[in-house]
């Protein structure tokens, strides 16, 4: 359940953004960033160390205006992708609003998609909650590796492995080009805070 603070009228929506390690949740904050920089009026602090990008986590804020006189504050997060940051990831995950599976279309990430997908069931048991009840999104990343003739899973396959028996919406796209990031991001926003909305009422 999203924090809701009734005095001041604020309702704070936490995404996170899940998926394998390098399957590219940094560089989807990364283009949110940039491109609605005027917009957002927000700082993303991005926690780096060497080898991987981030060690921790990735956090942007934003304010979304009012709805029916609630201000709306999205905040979102990235997790670390590497089995050995479980805990990081299991924390992360605490009180959030909704998902952005991110997947990464590479043939070679097929297995540690799947991994990925079941290690967010079992962190998201620790909390009572499950895939079948939360809002969530699929986002297939690195389409444009097709062209460089680097092998890439096709959508089919994608659904088959990540989104069968849940049906949920999936964005083939790319961080690095912008292709279907606003429209991803505008999609989890808009399911949870209707979700939100719907446990008020
Ligand atoms: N070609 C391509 N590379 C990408 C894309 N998204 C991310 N990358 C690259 O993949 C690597 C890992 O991305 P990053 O955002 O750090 O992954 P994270 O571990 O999920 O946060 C980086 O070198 C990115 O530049 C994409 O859509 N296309
Ligand atoms: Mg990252």
């Amino acid at each position: 359940m999203a924090f809701i603070n009734l005095k001041n009228k604020v309702i704070q929506v936490k995404i996170v953004y899940y998926g394998p390690g390098r399957g590219g949740k940094t560089t989807n904050l990364e283009y949110i960033h940039r491109r609605f920089h005027d917009r957002i009026h927000a700082e993303m602090v991005t926690v780096k160390t060497h080898g991987d990008r981030t060690l921790f986590f990735d956090f942007m804020p934003f304010d979304l205006g009012l709805i029916h006189g609630y201000q709306i504050k999205v905040q979102l997060y990235t997790v670390p992708g590497q089995p050995k940051y479980n805990a990081t990831r299991k924390l992360v995950l605490r009180g959030v609003d909704g998902i952005v599976f991110v997947a990464d279309a590479m043939a070679v990430c097929r297995e540690s998609n799947v991994q990925s997908l079941r290690n967010l069931q079992e962190n998201l048991a620790a909390y009572r909650k499950n895939l079948a009840t939360l809002p969530w999104v699929l986002q297939y990343n690195k389409i444009d590796l097709a062209e460089q003739g680097i092998p890439v899973l096709s959508v089919d396959q994608l659904e088959q492995d990540l989104n069968r028996g849940f049906g949920r919406p999936a964005f083939p796209a790319s961080a690095l080009k912008g292709i279907n990031v606003a429209a991803t991001l505008k999609k989890i926003i808009s399911l949870a805070v209707t979700s939100i909305r719907e446990e008020l009422m």
